[in-house]
C-alpha cells in the first residue's frame, strides 16, 4: 500500500472543495453545448475561450479543443450534447499522460525534501501532514526547522514534531538557515533517517536576497549529501490563481523545483490553476490540500481530479 491510502471521505471533500471551480469551469461550457444546434468551429472557439477564462491556461485549452476535434471526427459525432463526454475524456487523457513518477530515496540514503514558497501558502502545515502520512507508513521523518526568520516559526514546526512523534533539528531564532541545514545533513548522512523534510521561511519571491539564501541552502545540502535535496517542493496557495502560476515559474527558474503542492483547493473557484500549472509549466503536481486537518492532504491523481470535477 502506498503513501496515503484512499481514505474514506477524501473524495467527497475534494468534490465539494472543487464545487466553485467546477461552476466557473463548466457552467459556460455547459450553456454553450446545450445552446448549440451543430458542432462547428464557432462552438469550438467559444468553448476554448470559456476554458481560458477559467484559468486553465491557453496551451491546455488549445490542446483540449484539438483533441476534442479529433475524437468527434473519429467517432463521427454530430450532436453537440455528446461534446461534454468528449471534453471529460480528452481532459483526463491529457492530464494523465502528463504524469511524471515521483522520486524515490536512493539506496541506503535518506530522501531529502526541501519545502519552499512565499509566506502563508501552507508549507509548515503541509510538512506536518506529510510527516503524519509517512509515519502511518512506518517511516520516521526528521523535521528541520530552517525557517529561522519568522517569529515563532520554529515553535510551530515543533508542535507538528510533537504531534507526529518526529525528531526535530533546530537552532535558535535568527540563526543562519544554512547552518541548520548543515546539521540536518549530518544527521541524514548517517542513513538512519529514511525521510528528511526541511521547512524554510516564507518569502516574497521578489526579494533577491531571500532567493539567494534558498540557493545557498540547496548548495550546502548537495555538498554535504550528494544528490540532496532529492525533491524540492514548491507550496502554492490555489486561491491566488494566476499569481500561483507566476510564482511557480519564478521559483522554477531561480531555484529549480521538482514538484508542486497546491493547498487550499477547498472553497476556491481558482482550481483551474491545477491544470494550468501541470500542463503549461510541465512541473508535476505532487499533492493537493483541501483543508486544515491532518488528513486533508493527498497525492494528486489526475483521474480523480477530473472525476471530482465532472461528477
Ligand atoms: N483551507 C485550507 N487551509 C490550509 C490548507 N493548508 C494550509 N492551510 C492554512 O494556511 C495557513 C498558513 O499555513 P502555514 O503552514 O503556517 O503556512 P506557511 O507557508 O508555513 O507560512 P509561513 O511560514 O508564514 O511562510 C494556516 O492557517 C493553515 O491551516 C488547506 O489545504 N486548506
Ligand atoms: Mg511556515
Amino acid at each position: 500500500m502506498g503513501l496515503f491510502n484512499r481514505k474514506n471521505g477524501f473524495f467527497d471533500k475534494l468534490k465539494s472543495g472543487l464545487e466553485k471551480t467546477k461552476k466557473l469551469l463548466l457552467t459556460d461550457v455547459d450553456d454553450l453545448i446545450l445552446g448549440a444546434k451543430v458542432i462547428d468551429q464557432k462552438l469550438y472557439d467559444d468553448i476554448e475561450e470559456a476554458l481560458i477564462m477559467a484559468d486553465v491556461g491557453p496551451t491546455f485549452a488549445h490542446e483540449l479543443i484539438e483533441r476534442m476535434q479529433e475524437q468527434v471526427k473519429r467517432k463521427q459525432l454530430t450532436q453537440p450534447e455528446l461534446l461534454k463526454k468528449v471534453l471529460r475524456e480528452s481532459m483526463e487523457e491529457i492530464l494523465v499522460s502528463g504524469g511524471i513518477p515521483p522520486v524515490s530515496a536512493p539506496a541506503g540514503s535518506s530522501l531529502v525534501i526541501m519545502v519552499i514558497g512565499v509566506n502563508g501558502t501552507g508549507k509548515t502545515t503541509t510538512i506536518g501532514k506529510l510527516a503524519r502520512a509517512y509515519k502511518d507508513e512506518g517511516k520516521e521523518v526528521l523535521l528541520v526547522a530552517a525557517d529561522t526568520f519568522r517569529a515563532a516559526a520554529i515553535e510551530q514546526l515543533e508542535v507538528w514534531a510533537n504531534r507526529t512523534g518526529s525528531p526535530l533539528v533546530k537552532q535558535q531564532a535568527g540563526a543562519d538557515p544554512s547552518a541548520v541545514v548543515f546539521d540536518a545533513m549530518k544527521a541524514a548522512s548517517s542513513g538512519k533517517q529514511p525521510i528528511v523534510i526541511i521547512d524554510t521561511a516564507g518569502r516574497l519571491h521578489t526579494k533577491v536576497n531571500l532567493m539567494e539564501e534558498l540557493k545557498k541552502m540547496k548548495r550546502i545540502m548537495g555538498r554535504e549529501l550528494p544528490g540532496a535535496p532529492h525533491e524540492t517542493y514548491l507550496v502554492l496557495d490555489a486561491t491566488t490563481g494566476q499569481n500561483a502560476v507566476s510564482q511557480a515559474r519564478l521559483f522554477h527558474d531561480e531555484i529549480g523545483i521538482s514538484g508542486i503542492i497546491l493547498t487550499k483547493l477547498d472553497g476556491t473557484a481558482k482550481g483551474g490553476v491545477v491544470i494550468h500549472i501541470a500542463r503549461e509549466l510541465k512541473i508535476p503536481i505532487r499533492y493537493i490540500g483541501v483543508g486544515e486537518g491532518l488528513d486533508d492532504l493527498r497525492p494528486f491523481d489526475a483521474a480523480e481530479f477530473v472525476e471530482a470535477l465532472f461528477d
